[in-house]
């Protein structure tokens, strides 16, 4: 062995080199949608066809919303279109106004939902291990405007939810989690979705579950259901009675029956991304300047639908986004969730920030999602990790 080698870490000895590193044929997207078996969705369909029923609370739409009551373990849940207007429907029905501390490290649509209530966002900044609001930030942002919290359980790591629920009931607050990533994740051995006063989950296609497009509600208050029905549907009580301007937000049949066959395959899609995850951390465990978020304590139940990684320019010898367009030239399309932040977004670079946002801005400067998904085979993590090893090694060489 001799001294450089002895430097070296075994990912960057093992590399290969760029000659054997071809790009591959198909693009590798971050995510790929899982589709239940295709007999399974034409069956479904044949009923469709027969009811002559494609929307308005029609009879799929009710087995899913059983289903997922029976999933969830409460009668307390409401479907949408999307996630975007359960959670903007949400905000309105429960009558939040004023101010809402909310993280910038998200996807836009968890502000967009409080613009269109006309509430002021607060951003405050992450936690560095699990990217999820700090509650000291939380805390310090409270005003005399303040009326709810709105966290979000970014990549399916829980929120800090005793620490922000102490926070909620001695500020007399309402708790709002966005948890668009976080189907199927349990805390001591309870659903997230059971944390805070409402969340939202998303059904996206993008999602690790999902139903084309569309939405969730899960609320506390059983009185709360009616609302959001009334406010997904125009407002209609009866034929001729509208008690509120609502809208059109309803899910309808073909995707009510997507969501009713994934569900039957969550278990093995979360078992799937589990062994996914493993090779990644295994395989660059030891390549400097890269960092993966903490395993989580052993009382989550993750769903491994992302797979984050943190590329620190100084330590790893090449930036993030020159990482991103390097793995772009060999078709893998990583992406950048959440880069820019909210907060930097045009629409939203006039709210007033007084938290300086220190790790929200550090993180998205580094932050990586690599491909993760069902069918992606072992083999084309091997060589996207020899990929990132390759690039590592490099600058090894220069060094
Ligand atoms: N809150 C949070 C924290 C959220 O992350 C989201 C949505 C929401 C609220 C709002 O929920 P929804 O209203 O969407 O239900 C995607 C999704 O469109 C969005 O739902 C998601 N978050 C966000 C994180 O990601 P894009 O712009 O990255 O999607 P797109 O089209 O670039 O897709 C990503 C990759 O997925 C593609 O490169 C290829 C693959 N893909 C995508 C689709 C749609 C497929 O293979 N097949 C497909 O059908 O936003």
């Amino acid at each position: 062995m001799n001294d450089t080698t002895e430097i070296m870490s075994p990912d960057v000895r093992d590399r290969k080199t760029l000659l054997e590193l071809k790009p591959f044929d198909k693009p590798i997207y971050v995510t790929r949608p899982y589709l239940p078996p295709i007999e399974e969705f034409a069956a479904g369909l044949q009923e469709i066809w027969d009811n002559q029923w494609l929307t308005n609370n029609g009879p799929v739409l009710q087995r899913f919303t059983s289903t997922l009551s029976r999933y969830f373990q409460t009668d307390n849940v409401c479907l949408f279109n999307n996630g975007t207007l359960a959670l903007q429907l949400g905000l309105q029905g429960m009558g939040i106004s004023g101010e809402v501390i909310t993280t910038p490290f998200t996807f836009v649509a968890t502000t967009h939902a409080l613009y269109w209530n006309k509430i002021r966002p607060v951003f405050v900044d992450i936690e560095p291990d699990h990217y999820t609001l700090d509650p000291e930030k939380v805390e310090a942002a409270i005003t005399p405007w303040t009326s709810a919290i709105l966290a979000v359980h970014v990549f399916g790591y829980p929120c800090k939810v005793k620490e922000l629920a102490d926070i909620a009931r001695r500020h007399n607050l309402t708790l709002i989690y966005d948890a668009a990533h976080a189907f199927g994740v349990e805390i001591d051995g309870k659903s997230i979705a059971h944390y805070g006063d409402m969340s939202m989950f998303s059904f996206h296609a993008t999602k690790l579950y999902h139903s084309i497009e569309g939405g969730m509600l899960t609320f506390q208050d059983s009185g709360f259901k009616q609302i959001l029905d009334y406010l997904k549907n125009f407002g209609f009580k009866s034929e001729t009675e509208v008690v509120m301007p609502g809208t059109n937000a309803k899910m309808n049949e073909l995707q009510a029956l997507m969501g009713i066959l994934v569900l039957k395959h969550l278990d093995d899609l979360i078992e799937k991304g589990r062994a996914i995850e493993a090779i990644y951390r295994e395989r660059l465990a030891d390549v400097p300047g890269l960092k993966f978020p903490p395993p989580l304590p052993p009382n989550v139940r993750y769903n491994y639908g992302y797979m984050p990684i943190e590329v620190n320019e100084a330590e790893f010898g090449m930036s993030r986004d020159r990482l991103y367009e390097e793995l772009k030239k060999f078709n893998i399309y990583a992406r950048r969730y959440f880069y820019p932040l909210v907060s930097d977004f045009a629409c939203y670079q006039n709210v007033q920030t007084r938290d300086p946002l220190t790790v929200a801005k550090g993180v998205a400067e580094r932050i990586l999602c690599l491909p993760t998904y069902y069918n992606i085979d072992h083999d084309s993590i091997d060589k996207i990790c020899d990929l990132i090893t390759y690039h590592r090694g490099q600058f090894e060489d220069r060094l």
